[in-house]
C-alpha cells in the first residue's frame, strides 16, 4: 500500500472468520543487522467455517520475499500474486497443506519500532496489533491461533543471549562458525501477536517461583549490561503477581520460565508476549537514586498489567481488534485491584479516577470520541486509548458493583472455564457472567457500544413530616461522533445517606427493600428513589468510590461538600468532595479573570482542607492527594467551552497562593512531622510519608514566596531519593526563576548518563507555564540527550508541552500549535505511531475560546494537507477535523 493511500475503515460488521487456519508454525530466524533472513514453515488447513475454495490469503509489511515452497515444492511465478500488503497463493490444494516462505528484513532501518528491530543493538520485536506481517507473510489476525517452534540463530559475539516465547529446547553452536542458535517451543496456541523473540548482549537477574501446583518456574529480567542492580524491585513485582493472581482469581502460571525483557526504545509501556514479556525500560529500572515513588508505583502496576495478560489475552484472546477492551479493559482491571491490594484501596482509587478524569473524559467529550468496544477502524494503533483501556476497566469493575463479589467469580471463573484456549467476543464474556448469575445484561452491553460520558443530575428531597428523602435522577448522554442519539444505560450508583453526626443512616427504600450494598441502580432516563424512616435531614454521598464513570452534578450545598469532606465515611467521596468545591471555585475564579471582577472567596476549601490536615487518623497518601488542587485540565474540562487556559492558569495559580497562606501553619507542620526517618524504601507506607511531605512543599512555595522556597532549596540540596530531589526541582521550577537554570544544570550534571532520568528533566522544562517555554523546548530538541528516534525521549519533551502545559501549548499566537503540528510532521515519515499520539494532544480543540480554536484548526489543516501521511496520523488528523 502507498504510504498515503487512506486505508479503507474495518468494521465489525464484516466480520468473518478466517479461511485458513494454522496449526503449526517453524520458525527460523538468522539474525543479521541489515539482513536478517526468516525461514516460515507454515502447517495450514482450510477452515470448515471459512469460505470453500478460497486462495490463502497472508499478510505482509515492507517484506522482502525470497522463496515460497508449498509441501517443498517451490511456487511458479504465476500461482502467487503479491502487492504491498498480501501475497496471495492462488488456487491452492483444499487440504491440510505446509508453506515455506522465506523472507528478509532489515532490523537496524526499522524505525517504526514494529515487527523486528534493533533497540541499543539488541534485537528484539513488537508484533501487535500488526507487527508480525513486518517479519514473515501471515494470517496476521488475533483469530489464527498456531503453535510455534522458534530457531533463532546469531553471532554468539554480538547476540549471546537468545529468547523466543515458550520453554528453551536446545541451544549450542554452529558448527564451523562464529554464530550459535537456540530453540524455543510454546507448546499454547497463540495468535501471531504474541509472538515475541530476542537476541543481544543482555545482563540478567534471576529468580523463581513456585506455583499452587507445586511447579517450579524460572524467572529471569534481562536489561542492558550494567543495569542488573536496578531490575530488583520488578523481580520482586513479579512474584508478588504471579501470586496474588492465584490467589484472587485462581489463575496459575502454565510455563516452565517466565522472561521480561527491558529495552530502550519502545512505542508503548511493555509487552505481554506469551512467556516472554518485553518492556520500554522505564517500566522496569527503578534505584532509590533514579526512580520515584511513582515510577515504582508503574513498575508495579505494570509487571502485574503485563502478566495477567497471561490469562487474559493470552489463554483467551480476542477474536478481533473490535474486541480489545476484552484484553485491555479486564486485565487493567486486575492490575488494578492488585495495586490496591498490595498498597491503599482508597488512594489507588483516587489516583485511578483522577486518571480516568483526566484523559478519558476529555476523549469521550471531542471529536476522538469512541466506544469501549469501537464498530470501526482505519488504524487500529490507534485504539490503544484511555477509552479501551480505562474506562473499558471502569466497565468491569461496575459488572462487580452489580454482581458482587461472589457473582462477579462466577463469572470469571465460568469465562475462563467456558473460553480458554479461544479468541472470544465482548458477548462471550458478559455472557459468562449473565449465565452464572442468572441476569440479563442486555441494557449494561450498552456500555460497550454508546460512546460519551453519561451525565447524571441528582437532587434530594426530604420530607420532614413523611420522614422521607427522595433522590430525583436524571441520566442523559451526549451525542458524539457517529451517535446523534442515545439509549439510557444501567448505572450502578452507589451511596449514602450521612446523618448530622457524620453516620451513615439505614437506607430503606418505599419498597421495603434495602438499597442493595448501598447501590441503585438508575436505568431510565428520570428515575426517583424513596427512602422512608429518614428522620434527620440527610447528606447524600453520591458515586460512592466512584461506582460510575459519569459525570454527577447534585443540588448539594458547598456546607453540604465541607461537611461531606469532614465526614464522609466513604474515603473517595471524602476526597471527591474537597475536589468538587475546589473545581467550582476554579470556574469561577477563572470567569472572574476574564470579566474583571474580583475573585471568589476560597474560605470554604480552606476550612475542608484545614480538617483534612489536622486529621491524625487519615492515611497521609491520602491527604497528600487531598492537597492537590483539580488541574489546569480538569478545569477547562469542566468549562467545556470556550476555554481560555491563561485565565484558569491565573485562577489556579491565586488560589494555591491562597491556600498556600492560609495554611501555612498547618502546612508546616506536616512538613516538619512527615520528615525521613531512615533510608529510602519503595513501600506504600513511606511513599505515602513523602507524598504528603511533598505536597505540603509544593503548596508552600506556591507562588514563590522567600519561606517556602528556602524550603525547597533545602529540600533539594538534602534529598537522598529521586521523590524528593525531583519534587524540589520541580517546585524551584515552577516558582522560582532566579534559581531555576543553577537547579537545573545541577541536576542534568548529575544524571547526564542516565537517560531516564533525563526524560524527567526535559518533561519538567516543556512544562513551565511561561512563554519562554516554547523557545527553551525548540532548543532541547537539538540538545545532544534529545533524541526523535527514541519514543520516550519524544514523549517527554513534546509530548509534555503538548499535554502537559495547556497555556504554552495553546498560547494565543499560535506557535505552540504550530511546534507541535511540526513535530508530528517530522516524525511521521520514522515513527508513525508516536506521531499520531503526539497529534492526539489536540482532542479538545474545538473547546478552546475562538483564537486558539483557530489556531488549532489551521495547525491540523496544515498537518492534513502534508502529502504522504501515515494511515496513523491521517486517521487522528481526519477524524479530529471531522
Ligand atoms: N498489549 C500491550 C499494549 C501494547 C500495544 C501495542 C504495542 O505496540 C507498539 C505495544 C504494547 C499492553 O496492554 O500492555
Ligand atoms: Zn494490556
Amino acid at each position: 500500500m502507498p504510504r498515503d493511500a487512506v486505508p479503507q475503515p474495518v468494521r465489525l460488521s464484516d466480520y468473518r472468520p478466517p479461511d485458513w487456519l494454522v496449526d503449526t508454525v517453524h520458525l527460523d530466524v538468522r539474525l543479521h543487522p541489515t539482513a536478517t533472513r526468516i525461514l516460515a514453515r507454515l502447517a495450514l488447513r482450510p477452515n470448515p467455517e471459512g469460505r470453500e475454495g478460497s486462495p490463502i490469503v497472508l499478510d505482509g509489511d515492507e517484506l522482502s520475499l525470497k522463496s515460497i515452497a508449498l509441501d517443498g515444492t517451490p511456487l511458479a511465478g504465476s500461482a502467487y500474486v503479491t502487492t504491498a500488503g498480501t501475497l496471495t497463493v492462488l488456487a491452492p490444494p483444499q487440504r491440510a497443506l505446509t508453506l515455506e516462505i522465506e523472507t528478509v528484513v532489515d532490523p537496524s532501518a526499522n524505525t517504526k519500532l514494529m515487527g523486528l528491530y534493533r533497540s541499543s543493538g539488541a534485537y528484539c520485536t513488537q508484533c501487535e496489533a500488526e507487527g508480525f506481517r513486518r517479519i514473515t507473510y501471515f494470517p496476521d489476525r488475533p483469530d489464527v491461533l498456531a503453535v510455534y517452534t522458534t530457531r533463532i540463530e546469531a553471532e554468539r559475539e554480538e547476540a549471546p543471549v537468545l529468547l523466543a516465547n515458550g520453554n528453551p529446547v536446545e541451544s549450542g553452536a554452529v558448527e564451523g562458525t562464529s554464530r550459535h542458535y537456540a530453540i524455543w517451543h510454546d507448546p499454547w496456541p497463540k495468535p501471531s501477536y504474541l509472538f515475541a523473540l530476542v537476541g543481544g548482549r543482555l545482563d540478567r537477574i534471576t529468580d523463581h517461583f513456585v506455583t499452587a501446583t507445586g511447579k517450579k518456574v524460572e524467572l529471569g529480567i534481562y536489561v542492558e549490561p550494567g543495569k542488573t542492580e536496578r531490575a530488583g524491585y520488578a523481580m520482586d513485582a513479579l512474584k508478588r503477581s504471579m501470586r496474588w493472581d492465584e490467589e484472587v482469581f485462581g489463575c496459575e502460571y502454565d510455563l516452565d520460565v517466565f522472561n521480561i525483557v527491558a529495552v530502550a526504545d519502545f512505542n508503548m509501556g511493555a509487552m505481554e508476549n506469551k512467556g516472554l514479556n518485553i518492556f520500554n525500560d522505564k517500566y522496569v529500572l527503578a534505584s532509590p537514586e533514579t526512580a520515584t515513588d511513582a515510577d515504582y508505583a508503574n513498575i508495579e502496576g505494570i509487571i502485574a498489567h503485563e502478566y495477567f495478560h497471561n490469562w487474559t489475552g493470552n489463554r483467551i484472546t480476542c477474536r478481533d481488534w473490535f474486541q480489545l477492551c476484552l484484553k485491555e479493559g479486564l486485565t487493567v482491571f486486575r492490575d488494578q485491584e492488585f495495586s490496591s491490594d498490595q498498597r491503599s484501596r482508597p488512594v489507588k482509587r483516587i489516583s485511578d479516577v483522577r486518571l480516568l478524569k483526566g484523559h478519558q473524559f476529555p476523549e469521550d467529550a471531542g471529536p476522538l470520541a469512541h466506544p469501549v468496544r469501537p464498530s470501526t477502524y482505519r488504524e487500529i494503533n490507534n485504539f490503544y486509548t484511555a477509552t479501551v483501556y480505562e474506562k473499558g476497566a471502569e466497565v468491569v469493575r461496575m459488572l462487580k458493583t452489580l454482581l458482587g463479589e461472589e457473582g462477579f467469580r462466577a463469572g470469571m471463573d465460568l469465562y475462563f472455564d467456558r473460553h480458554d484456549g479461544d479468541a472470544a467476543t465482548v458477548e462471550d464474556f458478559l455472557a459468562c457472567f449473565a449465565d452464572a448469575n442468572g441476569i440479563d445484561l442486555t441494557q449494561f452491553a450498552l456500555w460497550y457500544a454508546q460512546s460519551g460520558t453519561p451525565h447524571l443530575a441528582v437532587s434530594g428531597h426530604w420530607d420532614a413530616q413523611a420522614r422521607t428523602y427522595r433522590l430525583d435522577v436524571v441520566q442523559t448522554l451526549p451525542p458524539t461522533p457517529g451517535q446523534p442519539e442515545k439509549q439510557p444505560m444501567v448505572i450502578p450508583l452507589a451511596l449514602g445517606l450521612v446523618g448530622p453526626d457524620g453516620n451513615d443512616l439505614p437506607m430503606r427504600l418505599d419498597d421495603g427493600t434495602n438499597a442493595e450494598r448501598g447501590v441503585l441502580l438508575v436505568t431510565r432516563p428520570r428515575q426517583s428513589f424513596v427512602f422512608r424512616d429518614v428522620a434527620e435531614r440527610p447528606v447524600a454521598s453520591l458515586n460512592r468510590g466512584f461506582s460510575a464513570p459519569v459525570k454527577l452534578t447534585s443540588d448539594l450545598t458547598t456546607q453540604d461538600l465541607v461537611f461531606l469532606a469532614r465526614h464522609d465515611a466513604d474515603p473517595f467521596n471524602r476526597f471527591d468532595a474537597a475536589q468538587t468545591i475546589a473545581l467550582a471555585h476554579l470556574v469561577e475564579a477563572t470567569a472572574a479573570r476574564r470579566t474583571g471582577r474580583d475573585l471568589p472567596s476560597p474560605a470554604a476549601l480552606v476550612e475542608a482542607l484545614g480538617a483534612t490536615l489536622s486529621d491524625a487518623t487519615l492515611d497521609p497518601a491520602f491527604i497528600a492527594q487531598a492537597l492537590s488542587v483539580p488541574s489546569e485540565s480538569d478545569v477547562a474540562r469542566e468549562i467545556a467551552d470556550d476555554v481560555d487556559p491563561d485565565a484558569i492558569h491565573d485562577a489556579r495559580q491565586a488560589l494555591r497562593r491562597a491556600l498556600s497562606a492560609a495554611l501555612r501553619p498547618a502546612l508546616e507542620g506536616a512538613y516538619d512531622r512527615h520528615a525521613p526517618t531512615g533510608a529510602y524504601a519503595p513501600d506504600a507506607a513511606s511513599a505515602g510519608r513523602r507524598a504528603l511531605r511533598n505536597a505540603c512543599l509544593d503548596l508552600l512555595a506556591a507562588g514563590g514566596t522567600a519561606p517556602g522556597l528556602a524550603r525547597a532549596l533545602a529540600h533539594f540540596r538534602d534529598a537522598d531519593n529521586m521523590t524528593d530531589r525531583f519534587l524540589a526541582l520541580s517546585v524551584l521550577a515552577h516558582n522560582a526563576p532566579d534559581a531555576r537554570e543553577e537547579a537545573l544544570a545541577a541536576f542534568y550534571e548529575r544524571f547526564r548518563d542516565d537517560p531516564l532520568v533525563v526524560d524527567k528533566w526535559l518533561a519538567l522544562q516543556a512544562q513551565i507555564a511561561e512563554p519562554g517555554t516554547l523557545e527553551r523546548v525548540r532548543g532541547l530538541t537539538g540538545h545532544p540527550a534529545f533524541s526523535w528516534g527514541n519514543p520516550n525521549r519524544v514523549r517527554s519533551l513534546v509530548g509534555s508541552f503538548a499535554g502537559a502545559n495547556q497555556t504554552q501549548f495553546n498560547r494565543a499566537d499560535g506557535a505552540g500549535h504550530d511546534f507541535v503540528a511540526d513535530a508530528v510532521l517530522e516524525l511521521d515519515g520514522r515513527n508513525p505511531q508516536v506521531a499520531a499520539r503526539l497529534l492526539a494532544a489536540f482532542k479538545s480543540w474545538r473547546s478552546l475560546e475562538p483564537g486558539r480554536r483557530a489556531s488549532a484548526e489551521r495547525a491540523l489543516r496544515r498537518v492534513a494537507a502534508k502529502p504522504g501521511l501515515s494511515p496513523d496520523v491521517g486517521d487522528i488528523v481526519s477524524r479530529s477535523l471531522e
